[in-house]
């Protein structure tokens, strides 16, 4: 497994690592107790606690504890916490790289052979973790959270359904990008406010794995839920470059042990929420959703519309001439030629 962030053990940590002193760490997450960046931490830390014999103590924080999605990302550039889960559809501005998480049909659409190439890749784990260093970011790892679904206040089968409908995003241009390809007209926002934008109708749709559609109750205030698997989930663990480069290299290992173990771990995990909240929508009676699925044949349309978007990526976002992107579009076209 290619896991990124080995780092030096320079900087100047302050007290961290440098003996058997307590570690007081700080572990923010986007989303709530229950969910599953929230679960992964709360994992991370019970595992850090163990293999270092209590001298790790991770506070983990849910989503709203510390501000927004974006707060934290600042929160963990200037080192107020050590350790956040981050989903790139936040820091497009920033990383533009990153934006590659938002081209639609891009991964196969296993989402088990999706998680290989995100361990494995090493356009991610090499090329893409040292565009987020240059901001003081390093990703330890990529994770799947899950295929991501729309649900919509119309039924959704055709690109031409999204002619100027009112789509929620999160705040990465070229996530826009994507829906403006279908007709659409997106609207960033924090998923904080999106239960009640999609309620009163400022937002028609959004996107999202089931378990996040299901335990945020979006399908409460939606009428559909198209199975498009146009794409999936990515989060990543990060830390702050200098803080886990002047840890003690004992303490870096355990974190890139754990990190690497909580791959397997956390894939499970989503699966078992998928899973679970599919059946949630599909049986809460006084909630109907009517659940869409797309054949193939269907795809395809959005699949077509979608393509050009790579170019843009290329020639508009990229900093590197899509590099990224070729190299990593080999990988895939290596995973799934196995
Ligand atoms: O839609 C969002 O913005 C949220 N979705 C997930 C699956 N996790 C956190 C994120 O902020």
């Amino acid at each position: 497994m290619v896991l990124a962030a080995c780092g030096g053990n320079g900087g100047d940590g302050g007290d961290s690592g440098s003996g058997g002193e307590t570690q007081n760490w700080k572990f923010v997450t986007e989303e709530v107790k229950g969910q599953v960046q929230y679960e992964y931490a709360e994992e991370f830390a019970k595992r850090m606690k163990e293999k270092s014999d209590g001298q790790v103590n991770i506070e983990v924080y849910e989503y709203g504890g510390l501000g927004t999605e974006s707060d934290q990302v600042e929160q963990l550039q200037s080192g107020a916490v050590q350790m956040a889960i981050m989903s790139p559809g936040f820091t497009g501005n920033m990383v533009k790289e990153g934006q590659i998480f938002a081209l639609h049909f891009l991964f196969p659409d296993s989402v088990k052979k999706t998680q290989e190439i995100l361990n494995t890749s090493e356009a991610l784990n090499t090329d893409l973790v040292d565009k987020y260093k240059e901001h003081s970011i390093t990703p330890l790892s990529f994770w799947t959270e899950g295929a991501m679904q729309w649900t919509s206040s119309k039924k959704i089968e055709t690109p031409e359904d999204f002619q100027n409908f009112k789509m929620r995003t999160q705040t990465s241009p070229l996530i826009l990008e994507s829906y403006k390809a279908y007709g659409a007209q997106p609207t960033p926002m924090s998923w904080s406010e999106l239960y009640t934008a999609l309620d009163r109708g400022t937002v028609e749709g959004q996107e999202n794995p089931i378990f996040f559609i299901g335990d945020a109750s979006f399908h409460e205030v939606q009428d559909y839920m198209t199975l498009s698997n146009h794409n999936n989930y990515v989060a990543m663990t990060t830390v702050n470059t200098d803080w886990f480069d002047g840890l003690s290299e004992d303490l870096q290992k355990m974190v890139t042990e754990t990190t690497e173990e909580m791959q397997e771990w956390v894939f499970e995990e989503q699966k078992k929420q998928n899973e679970e909240y599919l059946e949630v929508i599909k049986n809460d009676e006084e909630n109907p959703t009517e659940i869409v699925e797309l054949s193939e044949e269907q795809r395809q349309a959005f699949k077509e519309k979608a393509k050009p978007v790579r170019d843009f990526y290329r020639n508009e976002v990229s900093t590197v001439d899509g590099k990224i992107l070729d190299k990593l579009q080999k990988e895939i076209e290596e995973a799934n030629a196995e």
